[in-house]
């Protein structure tokens, strides 16, 4: 009878053990589900209302508990006034699209919210932000404060205009700091683009020189030039990169566009960077970037407004998809839609 113990015990333990080793294979086969799926690269990965958030979730809130007031008065049309001054959208923006609504009488909230949104949209709807690539090469500039995005700006665009017909080129005349056109190489390694990058302190109008000169013999048909951040109040620094735009004007014919990158989350002074930009070197378009974690996303409408140059992108991330045209219906929609 005692070997028919043992083997009893035996198929016990074999039984324990089996059990055990399959939950154990079972934890490891799950693991990977948690793993965060790689970003797309054509798309942003998130919504743009979600991206927006921040934005959204300031003017809503504020914006709400003044419609919610019953009766709308002078102090009521003020305080719908401050909520978009609030999102920076501007001093100017917000009271000609507050002026025309109070004038259409609406009668209930959310006629009041509609008609904001129809205002702000039309605000915006003149401008003509299309993307100018008709250059052979088509030569694009991108310049700005310290910071503001332009690099990884340009790796975000590189990855878009790219292609059989028309490669693009980088040109890294970001010669200040060190460390520039190595960030700029790794892009464009990792994009899969050309790139003419120059010493560190070279002149940045030699290297724009040879990087549209290098695109012009390798048949590339974008050349997207990188500069070194530089604060608009030194002028200096200004000069150096008005000649690097007379350098590229005068070698290409003409550059198809200045990009302007601008910071979002610096609320009003990017009005005041993007008219010194403008003097310098004749700015085309904005990019406005960072979008994603501020909640002053309304800077978009006031630089505009008060300045007349379009923005044509905006960043809403780090990652190379993160670049999206700008439209001002899905973006007033994000901040103030239902
Ligand atoms: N969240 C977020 N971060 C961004 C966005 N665009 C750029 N950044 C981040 O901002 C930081 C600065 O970006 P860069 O592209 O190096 O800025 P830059 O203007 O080239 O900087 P300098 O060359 O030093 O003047 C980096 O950490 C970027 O990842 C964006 O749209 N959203
Ligand atoms: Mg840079």
């Amino acid at each position: 009878m005692e070997w028919l113990y043992i083997v009893i015990a035996l198929v016990v333990i074999v039984a324990i053990a089996f059990w055990f080793l399959r939950g154990r294979s079972g934890t490891t086969t799950a693991a990977p589900t948690t793993e965060v799926a790689p970003p797309p690269v054509t798309a942003p990965s998130r919504g743009l209302r979600d991206r927006l958030g921040k934005t959204r979730r300031a003017l809503s809130d504020r914006l709400s508990g003044v419609l919610s007031r019953s009766g709308f008065d002078d102090d009521f049309w003020s305080d719908v006034e401050d909520s978009l001054v609030a999102a920076d959208v501007g001093v100017k923006a917000a009271s000609t699209a507050v002026d025309a609504v109070k004038r259409r009488k609406p009668e209930n909230p959310a006629a009041v919210r509609d008609l904001l949104a129809a205002e702000l949209i039309a605000q915006l709807a003149a401008a003509d932000r299309h993307l100018e690539t008709g250059g052979d090469p088509s030569v694009l500039l991108v310049v700005g404060v310290n910071g503001s995005g332009k690099t990884t700006t340009i790796a975000k665009l590189a990855q878009q205009l790219d292609g059989p017909e028309r490669p693009v080129l980088l040109g890294a005349a970001d010669t200040f700091r060190a460390a520039a056109a190595d960030q700029l190489k790794t892009w464009a390694g990792r994009i899969g683009v050309d790139i003419v990058a120059g010493d560190s302190g070279a002149d940045p109008a030699s290297v724009a020189f040879d990087s549209y000169h290098a695109a012009k013999a390798r048949g590339a048909g974008v050349v997207l030039v990188d500069t070194a951040g530089r604060l608009h109040s030194k002028s200096n620094l200004m000069d150096e990169l008005g000649k690097v735009a007379r350098v590229l004007r005068r070698e290409a014919g003409d550059i198809d566009e200045v990009l302007l990158v601008l910071d979002g989350t610096t609320g009003q002074n990017a009005i005041e960077q993007a008219r010194v930009f403008t003097e310098a070197v004749g700015v085309t378009g904005i990019v406005l970037t960072k979008l994603d974690g501020t909640a002053r996303g309304g800077v978009a409408i006031a630089v505009e407004q008060e300045l007349g140059i379009p923005v044509k992108y905006i960043g809403v991330g780090e990652g190379v998809a993160d670049l999206i045209p700008f439209d001002p219906e899905a973006f007033v929609d994000a901040l103030l839609g239902a």
